[in-house]
């Protein structure tokens, strides 16, 4: 059921788990920083890899050296176990 919509309480728990991340606007959300634009895009080629393979996409953002990502179940209209652990695997990928 990694798509069934977790409650508020399922959502701080999952939270308190990954440091860096953030609710906003009902979404997951971290902001990232890098040396310059080419870590950034290497980084999100990684994440896309990823999420490609999960078939479980970020909406982001890209401004030279900062990657913004907002996670969210766009089929549950909320946040799902999917949703932290596409984050588990971008902290990863990120090394933070
Ligand atoms: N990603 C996210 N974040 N939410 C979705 O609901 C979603 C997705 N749905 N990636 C997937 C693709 C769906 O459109 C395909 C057809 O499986």
């Amino acid at each position: 059921m990694a798509r069934t919509k977790l409650s508020d309480s399922e959502i701080s728990g999952q939270l308190a788990k990954l440091p860096g991340w953030s609710i906003e606007r009902g979404n997951l959300h971290r902001a990232f920083e890098f040396r310059d634009f080419s870590q950034a895009f290497a980084f999100m080629t990684r994440v896309a890899l990823a999420a490609e393979k999960m078939d479980h996409h970020p909406d982001w953002s890209n401004a030279w050296n900062k990657v913004v990502i907002d996670l969210s179940t766009h089929s549950a209209g909320g946040l799902t176990a999917n949703d932290f652990e596409l984050a588990g695997k971008i902290s990863q990928l990120a090394g933070a």
